[in-house]
């Protein structure tokens, strides 16, 4: 297969002034696109199709300006970067494309005609559920940040046809069911065939001489798929520039070739279509963990190989065949050890493919590699089989243990004699079955290696990559993550929007900084009047949502507490649901001094095969229904809300009054749903976590409710720690565990939550939970005391959206551009 011409890289036609006058007004265009391209003239009121006719109408005018930024990346020469993910969280993109285009009141215009307003019909846009979690979504709002600031990047990941799983909930249990996103067709999507890529995989290695007698390595007998990459449009905020996320599906090499070395088994030739395809059928739900499995490997060498070759291929056409400047114009940012194969891979494109030698090829690609890590827990960390490897990737092997053999080389220089050293920092980690350390295979091939918060990327240095750090200490840097305000604040919360529009300006939906101008209302009771009626109606929209999905009705003069997220015991959700019977048990017996009206919120997924996420999501449900059902209990509510996703944090964000992130210290790399909670003037009560931190410091400490041991403590405690001592000295702790150990939420199922209950009574318990208990109880009392003084509160919840400016991604992708990339904007 020779590789084709891209659309990415040739220069397009300009759009003339023709093209752009094909179009006709959007309400006409929708209609157009109902009848003729759907083919339902009348739709027959099914939302549906007037959802697809109007993505279609809008995604036309993105494509104009998409055309036009496409020309300008073209004939850029600055340095261009290629963010490369196995996750793309994006949700929906309707609303998205209307809120950076501006196209609010056409839109009104074109649903009039169908009496339907934009909320309904974009409710109809299934989630692209393409991440699991902070990681996905992360890169999500990177590229809409990106996309603000101009900037010459382009997303590439994989077109998963099953997207994150459905979570329902029976008998109190998560049942996962398929998510078949693209079932109706993606209407933002362009297929690109012209930029079809092949990919190799299996084989073996032959060595061999060129002309000169210098010895070669090349790849040879491999089964060979195809990348056929989708483009998705990521439109810029009202800025007329749309960047691209190239999403590659996998297929099969064409069937007439199958068939000939193949012969006389065409139906099987023809079946292989499946096997390829297999590779990027479904996304694999574990956030921040591994399994090790082949067909995993293979998506994350099946997305970098297409990718690097679109690049390379872009360069060609640009520059020729010299690449001494690609490493300079060119930047592969590796969210987290992902696409680590990239290092090898570039490192086998340049030498057997374009003809460089080891030295030139490996100057290039160490020149353009960066890579950002996600978690320091061990289980998260990739490590590959050297047996699989060698079976599905043999030439890579061959070059990652060339860069070995060199890098090692490298360290006995600097420190002689020292044995240990090696063996630590070595890219294989030895045994009886040898692995490849992923993270330490992309740090040694990058220019640059950064944490997501500035606790993460001190325990970086000093704990998990502290040999590396010695030797590279200018590699390493910090970049707190953020989150678009576009979606997080001006398209989820419109009613705060019109508010801080009327207060401040517009200015800081571009610039988040902007915002420090509501500290000056902090205290003036006409702003707390509006702030407050703000909050309730997102709490009246977030309690209808919650009644829809859960059947269960939060009174709106309640605290509404919410914890969303993946379960994982790292977050400790058991903490807050050990917490939530703690008050039920003071409601059973009468001691409710103090007490405010609650209504607890936990939602997320857990892994299909973490057995203990799972049993948390089960007491979850199990004391919800104690709870909600107890007729003396007046004053809590427990829901767990099922199939947690990005479109319904856009419902439940903005209604949140405390926000709960409470990990183990030292175990929550950033987060990010901490910042959107901020944004939208929740409170937080929180651990000195991840970027907990960084939150508590913008927003005031007195501003913040602050709990638990910090990282430092955590390790200490873990020397010698005792939760069952914990316990009996502690009346409050003693008559929780004995609600739950004594089955007063599973009667009817003895036993089941042993695990749980013996779990936190282990000294050898990770995450510590009894040992923060007291802790945490204090500062929820805190809490209430606080939401009893509604002045203080509302002046605490402005202060907090008012600081939130540092925890826009537009400032975290600022700092990349500058600090890692080197890019400029795309000049007009
Ligand atoms: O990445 C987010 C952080 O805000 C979170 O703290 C962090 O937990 C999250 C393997 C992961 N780290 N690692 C993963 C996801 C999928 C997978 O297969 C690991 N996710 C995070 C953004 O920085």
């Amino acid at each position: 297969m020779t590789v084709m011409s891209n659309t990415l890289d040739q220069k397009p036609a300009a759009l003339d002034k023709n093209d752009e006058q094909i179009l006709g007004p959007l309400p006409t265009e929708m209609r157009r696109h109902l009848c003729y391209t759907l083919g339902h003239p009348n739709s027959n009121g099914d939302l549906k199709y007037y959802y697809q006719a109007l993505a279609l109408a809008v995604r036309d005018r993105v494509c104009q300006q998409w055309q036009a930024t496409r020309q300008r990346f073209a004939s850029s020469t600055g340095r261009r970067v290629h963010y490369l993910s196995l996750e793309f969280l994006l949700g929906r993109s309707l609303n998205n494309a209307v809120l950076n285009l501006d196209l609010a009141e056409s839109v009104k215009s074109a649903l009039k005609q169908y009496g339907c307003e934009l909320e309904e019909v974009a409710e109809a846009e299934l989630d692209a559920g393409l991440g699991n979690g902070g990681l996905g979504r992360l890169a999500a709002c990177f590229l809409d940040s990106c996309a603000n600031l101009e900037l010459p990047v382009a997303g590439y990941g994989i077109r998963y046809e099953f997207g994150m799983f459905h979570q329902h909930i029976e008998n109190g249990r998560q049942v996962e069911d398929p998510d078949h996103w693209l079932r109706d067709g993606n209407p933002w999507e362009i297929k690109r065939p012209e930029s079809t890529r092949t990919i190799k995989l299996y084989g073996h290695t032959e060595r061999y001489h060129d002309a000169e007698g210098v010895p070669h390595s090349r790849w040879v007998g491999t089964q060979d798929l195809l990348a056929l990459p989708f483009d998705m449009p990521i439109p810029g905020y009202k800025n007329e520039t749309v960047n691209t996320l190239r999403l590659w599906k996998a297929t099969t090499t064409d069937v007439f070739d199958l068939a000939e070395f193949n012969s006389g088994s065409y139906p099987e030739a023809v079946a292989e279509k499946n096997n390829a395809e297999q590779i990027s059928m479904v996304l694999y739900p574990n956030d921040a963990s591994e399994n090790g499995k082949e067909l995993r490997l293979k998506q994350q060498y099946f997305l970098v190989s297409a990718s690097l070759q679109d690049v390379l291929a872009q360069w060609v056409n640009q520059y020729g065949d010299d690449f001494t400047d690609f490493g300079k114009k060119n930047c592969f940012q590796l969210n987290d050890t992902h696409p680590a194969s990239a290092v090898p891979e570039l490192m086998r494109l340049l030498m057997d493919e374009h003809g460089l030698a080891w030295d030139d090829a490996w100057k290039i690609t160490s020149e353009c590699m960066a890579y950002t890590n996600h978690t320091l827990l061990p289980e998260a960390l990739e490590r590959w089989s050297v047996g699989l490897f060698s079976h599905l990737l043999p030439r890579l092997l061959e070059i990652i243990y060339e860069i070995n053999e060199r890098f090692l080389g490298e360290v006995a220089k600097l420190y002689p004699g020292d044995l240990e050293i090696r063996k630590r920092v070595s890219l294989i980690e030895e045994g009886d079955h040898p692995h490849i350390r992923m993270a330490y295979l992309s740090i040694v091939g990058s220019f640059s290696v950064n944490g997501v918060a500035a606790l993460h990327t001190e325990l970086l240095k000093s704990g998990l990559f502290s040999d590396f750090y010695k030797i590279w200490p200018k590699k390493f840097n910090n970049k707190t993550n953020g989150v678009t305000q576009r979606r997080w604040l001006s398209h989820c919360n419109p009613g705060l929007r019109g508010l801080l529009n009327d207060t401040i300006g517009d200015q800081w939906e571009a610039n988040l900084e902007e915002m420090a101008k509501l500290a000056d209302f902090a205290d003036d009771p006409a702003f707390h009047e509006r702030w407050a009626e703000v909050k309730l109606a997102n709490k009246r929209r977030l309690a209808e949502y919650v009644k829809e999905n859960t059947g269960i009705v939060f009174p709106e003069n309640a605290m509404f507490d919410v914890q969303v997220k993946r379960i994982h015991e790292y977050k400790r959700q058991l903490l807050n649901v050990m917490h939530v019977v703690h008050l039920y048990d003071r409601i059973r017996r009468g001691e409710t001094q103090g007490m405010v009206p609650r209504c607890v919120l936990i939602g997320g997924k857990a892994a299909p095969g973490y057995h203990i996420a799972k049993l948390i999501v089960k007491l979850t449900n199990n004391v919800a229904n104690v709870i909600n059902n107890d007729p003396k209990n007046d004053l809590l509510k427990l829901v767990f809300f099922p199939n947690y996703r990005v479109s319904a944090m856009e419902v439940i964000c903005p209604g949140t009054e405390l926000s709960e992130q409470i990990s183990t210290a030292g175990k929550e790399a950033s987060g990010t749903g901490n910042m959107k909670f901020m944004m939208n003037g929740a409170l937080t009560i929180g651990t000195l976590d991840g970027a907990n931190i960084e939150i508590r410091e913008k927003a005031g400490e007195e501003n913040f409710f602050l709990f638990g041991m910090d990282a430092n403590e955590v390790t200490q405690t873990r020397k010698d720690y005792r939760p069952n001592e914990i316990i009996s000295a502690d009346s409050d702790i003693r008559r929780v565990m004995e609600l739950i150990e004594g089955g007063h939420f599973n009667a009817n199922e003895p036993g089941i939550f042993d695990l749980l209950t013996s779990g936190v009574r282990n000294s050898e318990d990770q995450w510590l939970t009894i040992a923060d208990f007291r802790s945490y109880i204090d500062a929820q009392q805190q809490v209430e005391a606080t939401y009893q003084d509604q002045k203080k509160w509302n002046r605490m919840s402005i202060l907090n959206s008012a600081h939130s400016g540092w925890f826009s991604s537009d400032r975290t992708i600022q700092q990349y551009a500058d600090e890692i990339w080197g890019v400029k904007p795309l000049e007009r």
